[in-house]
């Protein structure tokens, strides 16, 4: 198993720098922009054909392996028995769109549930950030530090400025006293960087309502491996078969946010 492991972490990585450098070869062409859930939520044929990429390559070399994308083109999973790779084409399709920057490709692959090689790509800057459990997560073939320990007083946090407003999904008053105590929020617009930018310590928190199981698979992996903690804004396991909350974030920092800044939530 372990040495199959390996052999996955090899091709899951060749086959995410190849789908990026598609998509570096498609910022020429003009996109073909439609919008899914609502007008806001946009899909672009270059995440559709990023998701079929990943799907002809994984069944031609594992057919035994499922695949849940966000585009709907894998498999229809309903447990994680197995080997399950988790997709995101584009985290950060607005991002994508508008700026041609800030978005990511990420692919978690989970083994019995068990999340063993996480990998986040961000195509612009040809970084590819990844890690197999157990081995300490790399930039490239650089090595990033286990993350330190953290202070509200000196935290800088990722969150939507969407929820610190009147909203449909939760009471936006309660992440009020967290914003007005961190040393500074910021907003990046794609999931999977905002983990990132928590894995190599950029900033110190991310935090969200909700999420679906593609944008968080990979990260998750990356911040755990790194000593950090990823749990739901309730502070409970994470489980990737629906939508979650989110909260990802330095050791201490994270116990700390959930003690004094998240106990009375309305999740
Ligand atoms: P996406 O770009 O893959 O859609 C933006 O704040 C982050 O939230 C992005 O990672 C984005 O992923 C994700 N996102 C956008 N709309 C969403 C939705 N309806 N449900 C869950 N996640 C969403
Ligand atoms: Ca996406």
């Amino acid at each position: 198993m372990n040495h199959n492991l390996k052999e996955i972490y090899t091709y899951a990585m060749e086959w995410t720098k190849e789908a990026g450098e598609n998509i570096r070869a498609s910022f020429p062409k003009t996109l073909n922009v439609t919008s899914k859930s609502n007008p806001n939520d946009l899909v672009t044929d270059i995440d559709k054909g990023t998701e079929q990429y990943f799907i002809e390559k994984i069944k031609g070399k594992y057919p035994d392996h499922r695949i849940m994308g966000e585009e709907g083109y894998g498999d229809e999973v309903t447990g994680l028995s197995g080997v399950v790779w988790i997709i995101d084409p584009i985290d950060g399709t607005m991002n994508f769109v508008h700026q041609q920057r800030n978005f990511a490709i990420s692919v978690g692959i989970y083994v019995d549930g068990e999340g063993m090689i996480g990998l986040i790509y961000d195509v612009v800057h040809d970084e590819l950030y990844h890690c197999i459990k157990g081995n300490g997560v790399l930039l490239n073939d650089k090595p990033i530090p286990e993350l330190k320990e953290s202070r509200v007083s000196e935290a800088v946090i990722a969150l939507n400025a969407l929820w610190v407003a009147p909203n449909k999904r939760i009471d936006h008053q309660m992440f009020i006293p967290l914003v007005q105590d961190v040393r500074g929020t910021r907003s990046y617009g794609s999931a999977a960087m905002e983990m990132v930018y928590v894995a190599t310590g950029r900033i110190d928190a991310y935090l969200s309502p909700r999420l679906a199981p593609w944008d968080i698979a990979a990260g998750i992996i990356l911040i755990k491996e790194l000593g950090g903690e990823a749990t739901d804004l309730r502070g409970n396991e994470l489980d990737l078969l629906k939508e979650n909350s989110l909260f990802v974030s330095k050791p201490g920092l994270h116990s700390e946010i959930l003690k004094h800044y998240l106990k009375d939530g309305k999740w």
